[in-house]
């Protein structure tokens, strides 16, 4: 099987990539980008978001975008079982839960964590973006949290619930907090815990 290299970070979108690839099989070269400025302008020539995770393809094409990768990723490996068959209303389903994940979660933890970057105020409003911030993403959790049955799509395990897993785990207060606010996360996560693929992707997980 051909390579994939994953442009990441610790505690970064990379950690729900590098369980795709490990629920494959597929070989990968991991490569960290750090925050430092010099690395992010380099990382820039490669994908211009300046953002990770970035995936090259074994045919050397770069995509970036969590969902798009993860996405692509369950198309192109049916056998890993990241997702529904294409085409079917579970696939339906599995593509809503991704895009909302992506654009509204993934959304709210970025307001959270860069609130400076939300007004031309800079840090001046931060406070009060990231207190809307807070109260969004735990309403958008708690929404997704509803439907656990134990996973997002019931009884089918996909790659949303790692993507899930990965952004509850990015609530200020600390996973513990969260899974006390709301307690079907925390069965999630322990259901998920039990996956050699997130247990090797975050022991993996290189610190910076
Ligand atoms: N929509 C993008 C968001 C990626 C993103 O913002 N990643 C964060 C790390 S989790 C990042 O690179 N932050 C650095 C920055 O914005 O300067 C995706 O889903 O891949």
């Amino acid at each position: 099987m051909t390579r994939y290299k994953l442009y990441g970070r610790p505690n970064s979108g990379s950690l729900a990539v590098q369980v795709a690839l490990e629920e494959i099989g597929a070989p990968y070269a991991q490569i960290l980008v750090s925050k430092d400025p010099a690395d992010v302008a380099a990382y820039r020539r490669v994908n211009p978001t300046g953002r990770v995770p970035a995936l090259e393809l074994p045919d050397g094409t770069l995509i970036f975008e969590s969902a798009a990768i993860l996405i692509h990723l369950a198309l192109v490996h049916p056998d890993a079982g990241l997702a529904p068959a294409p085409a079917t209303t579970a696939h339906a389903r599995f593509l809503q839960w991704m895009v909302f994940l992506s654009a509204n979660v993934y959304e709210s933890v970025l307001r959270m964590y860069y609130a400076d970057r939300y007004s031309a105020r800079g840090e001046a409003d931060a406070e009060a973006i990231r207190e809307q911030a807070t109260t969004a993403y735990l309403a958008q959790l708690e929404l997704v949290s509803q439907g656990l049955a134990p996973y997002v799509l019931g009884a089918q395990y996909s790659i949303a619930d790692v993507y899930l897993y990965m952004l509850a785990a990015w609530y200020p207060g600390g996973k513990a907090l969260l899974y006390e606010r709301l307690p079907a996360l925390g069965v999630h996560a322990e259901v998920l815990s039990r996956r050699a693929a997130l247990v090797k992707a975050e022991r993996d997980h290189p610190s910076e």
